[in-house]
C-alpha cells in the first residue's frame, strides 16, 4: 500500500461520511451514523488502528489525514445536529397551528348488543298491541320460581330446569334462594301485585346449570308475556302471538300450533312458524320439516291464578314463553349462541 493510497483513502471516506451525515435528519440517523464512521468499529476508527502498521514515512502523513478527517467529521456530527434540533422546533412551533380544514378524528361508537336489539323488537311488537314491559330479579326464591307457577317441591316437572340453587335460604330455611330458571317468577309477582287486566311481556336474564353447545348456554335471556282479563280464550293466544311472529319474521309467514306440557298452563301449546329460508319446502334451518319452534304457551293454570289470589272462575288468561337468542340465531343465520357472550368485536360489530 502506498501513502499516497492511504491518504487518498481517509479523503475518500471522509467525503463520503460528510456526504451521508447531510442527509441524516433524526437523532436516530445521527447515531447511526456516528456508529458507523466514528464508533469502536466504524470506518475511519479502523483506519486510524491501522496507522501503526504502516511503514514510517506513509504512516505521518495518512495519520495527519486521518486526524484531520477526524476532527472534521466530529465537528460535521455537531453542526448537523444543531441543524436538526433548529429544525425540529420550528416544526413544532407549525405543529400547533390549526388547520380548521382538515376533517375531525372520527368518535369511535359503540352499539347494542344483539341481544338487546332483538329483545327490544321482540317487546316493542307487544307493547304496540297494549303490553307493558316490565322487569324482575334474577336471584328468586323457589316458591316464585317453582311454587306458585304449580311446580311443587318433589314434582317431576322440576327436572324440566336444572337449576343454580344460591346457598342461602329466608328465616323459615324452607324457602330456598336460585338463579331464576324463566322469567315467569316476576309474572307471578306482577300479579301479586294487581288485578285484573293484566298485560305484560318480561324480557330478562335466566340461568340454568347445563353443559353449553350451540344452541345451548348456562344463561340466557327470555322474553315471556302474560295476559289476564275476563273472557280471554286460546283464540286471543293464537291471534296476538300470529301478530307478533308476523311483525318479527316477516309479513307472509303462517303459524302452527301443537299440544305442548308446560306445568303452569293448561292448555300448553308450542307455536312454530313456516320455515322462512325454503318457504315450507324443507331444508337445514327447519331440518326438513318445513316448520320452526319459536316459543312455548298456554291458557294460564287455575292454579297459578289461585296462588297469586285470583278467581279462576272470574278470570282467565295466557302466558307464553320465548328464547330471544334463539330468534336471533334464526333471523340472521347464525350457527353458535356461545358466540352472543364470548365478547368477540368482529362477531358483535356485525350486529351494530
Ligand atoms: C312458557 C310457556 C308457557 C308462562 C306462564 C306464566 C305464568 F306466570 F303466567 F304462569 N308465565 N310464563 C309460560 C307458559 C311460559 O315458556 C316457554
Amino acid at each position: 500500500m502506498s501513502e499516497a493510497n492511504t491518504t487518498d483513502q481517509v479523503e475518500d471516506l471522509q467525503s463520503k461520511a460528510l456526504r451521508e451525515l447531510k442527509v441524516a435528519s433524526d437523532t436516530e440517523q445521527l447515531e447511526a451514523w456516528r456508529v458507523a464512521f466514528l464508533g469502536r468499529r466504524g470506518e475511519l476508527t479502523q483506519v486510524l488502528r491501522g496507522l501503526g502498521s504502516l511503514p514510517a514515512e506513509e504512516r505521518r502523513a495518512a495519520g495527519a489525514a486521518a486526524n484531520a478527517a477526524r476532527v472534521a467529521l466530529e465537528q460535521g456530527l455537531e453542526d448537523r445536529e444543531q441543524q436538526i434540533k433548529q429544525a425540529d422546533a420550528a416544526a413544532g412551533m407549525a405543529g400547533e397551528a390549526i388547520d380548521v380544514t382538515l376533517p375531525g378524528w372520527p368518535v369511535p361508537r359503540g352499539g347494542l348488543h344483539p341481544t338487546t336489539r332483538i329483545v327490544r323488537d321482540i317487546c316493542n311488537s307487544f307493547a304496540s298491541m297494549g303490553f307493558s314491559v316490565v322487569e324482575g330479579p334474577e336471584v328468586e326464591w323457589d316458591t316464585y320460581n317453582f311454587e306458585k307457577l304449580n311446580i311443587p317441591k318433589g314434582h317431576p316437572a322440576r327436572d324440566m330446569w336444572a337449576t343454580l340453587w344460591v346457598d342461602h335460604t329466608d328465616e323459615d330455611g324452607d324457602h330456598p334462594m336460585l338463579m331464576r330458571t324463566h322469567t315467569s317468577p316476576m309474572q307471578a309477582r306482577v300479579m301479586e301485585k294487581s288485578d285484573p287486566p293484566v298485560r305484560v311481556v318480561v324480557p330478562g336474564r335466566c340461568y340454568r346449570y347445563e353443559a353449553t353447545d350451540p344452541t345451548h348456554e348456562w344463561h340466557f335471556y327470555q322474553v315471556e308475556g302474560l295476559a289476564v282479563d275476563r273472557g280471554i280464550t286460546l283464540a286471543d293466544l293464537k291471534g296476538t302471538l300470529y301478530e307478533f311472529a308476523r311483525r318479527i319474521f316477516g309479513a307472509e309467514r303462517k303459524v302452527r300450533f301443537r299440544c305442548d306440557y308446560f306445568p303452569f298452563v293448561e292448555p300448553g301449546v308450542d307455536m312454530s312458524i313456516d320455515c322462512f329460508l325454503c318457504d315450507g319446502k324443507g331444508c337445514r334451518v327447519c331440518a326438513d320439516t318445513g316448520w320452526i319452534e319459536i316459543m312455548g304457551a298456554g291458557m294460564v293454570h287455575p292454579k297459578v291464578l289461585e296462588g297469586v289470589g285470583y278467581d279462576p272462575n272470574i278470570y282467565t288468561g295466557f302466558a307464553f314463553g320465548m328464547g330471544p337468542e334463539r330468534v336471533a340465531l334464526l333471523k340472521y343465520g347464525i350457527e353458535d349462541i356461545r358466540l352472543f357472550y364470548a365478547n368477540d368485536l368482529r362477531f358483535l360489530r356485525q350486529f351494530a
